[in-house]
Formats: C-alpha cells, sequence, structure tokens
C-alpha cells in the first residue's frame, strides 16, 4: 500500500513539475493563442451573425487553432448604435456595423446604399468590398476593415395588402439611410429604427412594415405578422466588419495574413449565401404562412427610380463636402456593378 502510494505521489510531482515548465516556455515556443471577441448587434440566426460564425469558423481552422473568435449576436456585448465607438475604444475588438445607421459617417462607403437598381446581394458585396478598396477611404481610418457585405435589394413587407403606391400613402414603414428617404418617396411614412428594435415596434404597432431584404420573413419570422410582400427593389443596406486598430497592430503577421486574405472571399460567401437563403425564406413564408407576393407596375417603379435621382444628388453634394470625388466613386459603383451583374447573373 505503501509503496503505490509513494509512486503516485512521485507521478503527481512528475504531473507539476512538468506543467511549471510548460509555463515557463518563452511565448514564441508555444502556439501563440488569441482570442478576440466579435460583437454583433441582432439575433443569432439572421444573416450578419451566420456570416460571423462562418469567418470564426474559418480563422480558427486557417490559423491551426491558434485565434479564436468568442462571438457576441443579439447585442450581448454591443447594439447597432454603439458598435462604432465600442470597437474604436475596444469594448469589443471586432464588430459588425450596418453603416446605414450612421448617417454621414461613411460618405464613400454608402454610396453602396443609394438607388443604383443592384440587382443581387452577391454583385453589391463585391462592389462595396472593391469601392472600399480601391479608395481606402478617411471615414475607416482608426479601423481595421476585416470584411464588407451587404443585404439584398431591399423590398416592403406589410401587415396590409400594399399593391400600388396609392395604397402605401401614410403608412409607417421601417427602414434605415437612404430607404427612408425611398419609402418618403412612394408615398409612405418612413420611421428610423435600426433592424434589431423593428420586431417590436411591430408588434406594437409602431409601424405596420418594412423595407428590408426579404429573408427576414423567416429569420425574424416576420412571415407571421407581414402577409403582404411588395416587390420594389430598393436599395441594399452596406455593411463593415471592423476591428479596433490597436488590436490589429498586435496580431503576428502569419495571423494578419490570414485574415486579409479571407477579406473578399468572405464578402462573396456571404453575398451569396443571402441570395440563396432569400429563395429558401421566401418559399418558406409562402408554405408556413401563404404570404401574398404584389409587384408594383413599370410605370411605379420608373417613378420612384426618376425620384431617386434627388437622393443620389444629395449624396453627391455631401461626399463632395467630405473631400471625395463622387463622380469617380458613383461612376466605379456603376462599372462595378455592371462587371459582377455579369460574372453573377441573378438566379431568380
Ligand atoms: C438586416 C439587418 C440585421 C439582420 C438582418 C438583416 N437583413 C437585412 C438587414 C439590413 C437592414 O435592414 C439593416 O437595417 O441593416
Amino acid at each position: 500500500m505503501k509503496r503505490i502510494l509513494a509512486v503516485l505521489a512521485l507521478v503527481f510531482f512528475a504531473f507539476v513539475l512538468s506543467a511549471c515548465s510548460d509555463a515557463n516556455k518563452p511565448a514564441e515556443q508555444k502556439a501563440e493563442a488569441i482570442t478576440l471577441s466579435y460583437a454583433n448587434f441582432p439575433p443569432k440566426i439572421t444573416f450578419p451573425c451566420v456570416q460571423m460564425e462562418r469567418w470564426a469558423k474559418e480563422v480558427h481552422a486557417r490559423t491551426n487553432g491558434a485565434v479564436t473568435i468568442n462571438t457576441f449576436p443579439g447585442s450581448t456585448l454591443l447594439g447597432a448604435k454603439n458598435m462604432l465607438r465600442g470597437v474604436q475604444e475596444g469594448q469589443a475588438d471586432i464588430g459588425c456595423l450596418s453603416l446605414a445607421y450612421y448617417p454621414g459617417v461613411f460618405p464613400c462607403t454608402i454610396a453602396t446604399n443609394l438607388p443604383v437598381g443592384f440587382s443581387s446581394a452577391t454583385v453589391a458585396s463585391l462592389t462595396l468590398w472593391d469601392i472600399f478598396q480601391k479608395y481606402k477611404p478617411a471615414e475607416f481610418k482608426n479601423l481595421k476593415v476585416l470584411t464588407m457585405f451587404t443585404s439584398a435589394p431591399s423590398n416592403v413587407m406589410s401587415k396590409k395588402p400594399l399593391k400600388s403606391l396609392a395604397d402605401m400613402r401614410g403608412v409607417e414603414l421601417r427602414g434605415s439611410g437612404s430607404l427612408l428617404r425611398m419609402i418618403e418617396i412612394m408615398g409612405a411614412q418612413p420611421v428610423g429604427m435600426p433592424m434589431s428594435q423593428t420586431p417590436e415596434a411591430l408588434q406594437k404597432g409602431v409601424v405596420k412594415g418594412l423595407a428590408s431584404s426579404l429573408e427576414v420573413l423567416k429569420d425574424f419570422n416576420f412571415a407571421e405578422i407581414c402577409r403582404y410582400e411588395t416587390i420594389t427593389n430598393l436599395p441594399v443596406y452596406p455593411f463593415a466588419v471592423v476591428m479596433n486598430l490597436d488590436k490589429w497592430n498586435a496580431l503576428p503577421d502569419s495571423t494578419k495574413k490570414v485574415l486579409n486574405e479571407l477579406g473578399r472571399e468572405q464578402a462573396l460567401w456571404t453575398g451569396q449565401y443571402m441570395d440563396a437563403h432569400i429563395r429558401e425564406a421566401v418559399a418558406w413564408s409562402k408554405e408556413k404562412y401563404g404570404i401574398e407576393i404584389f409587384r408594383l407596375t413599370e410605370a411605379e417603379q420608373s417613378e420612384i427610380r426618376s425620384k431617386g435621382q434627388g437622393i443620389i444628388a444629395d449624396w453627391k453634394a455631401e461626399a463632395t463636402k467630405a473631400g471625395l470625388d463622387a463622380n469617380a466613386i458613383l461612376s466605379d459603383v456603376m462599372e462595378l456593378k455592371a462587371k459582377y451583374e455579369t460574372e453573377y447573373p441573378a438566379t431568380k
């Protein structure tokens, strides 16, 4: 018995010693463990969080487990409106921003929120990424941009059938950014708020509908309350995934390389996920709730398109005031849009 105890004690001390010596190894001999926090504002099942989980998984795999991303969906770390400041101040290392929630803050990249008629999230996401890469605008100067993407073209979801512009008169619809002006142009009543506040506003009747991409019918279960959808082909919402610059600068070069290589790929992945998920979400909503889909007439579409030119003119003035070459940015947006529409034709 004594002999067994003595052996056990020896094994124990050997274990403690080896643990101690491991802890004393110089840092470069160990696989450097890095953990980063990533904040997001909408619920876990929505597309900004689906892309966040995919990105986190890829980063972990491509750094051979050296980098772990702790994700915080559903505003558990930072919310829609304090995301930018929260990342700048280091409350989160990484955050997901919907640019339309910050009027005037992103004068260059918000060009992708203009009514230019993007055909898909894939096309708009790649356009946004390329615009950012080309102009490297000062609006992101104290941040590292990890990836960017957009929602799909926005349509109207509502509690009452809105078959025509006449039906929209005075109806309170939720939006953000240029979507607020498009809602006004259609004759409805714009109400500005982030997506994360929209479920409650719909529940309480503060708004009677919203303008966004149709996958929210399933992901927020909006199809239950918004049984009527109107195809309007309104602007997309641009997003940026940003990292605290000091945190970025402190990363080893090998990690920076992995994250840089993932930027555009992630934009494309998210756009394609979004476009496929919309088709699925609409089919699900028809099946489960029997939603009805209307389409504005060609005459109505062209009426709102021509009125949308005013938004573009106002953006040009704002971008010029911010020291940007607005005409060059807009013509690049249109050129990239055409290029990517050829490369990634919309599958209806
Ligand atoms: C969006 C935002 C959060 C969760 C799902 C979403 N689908 C489309 C959007 C874009 C949008 O409406 C917004 O406010 O950023």
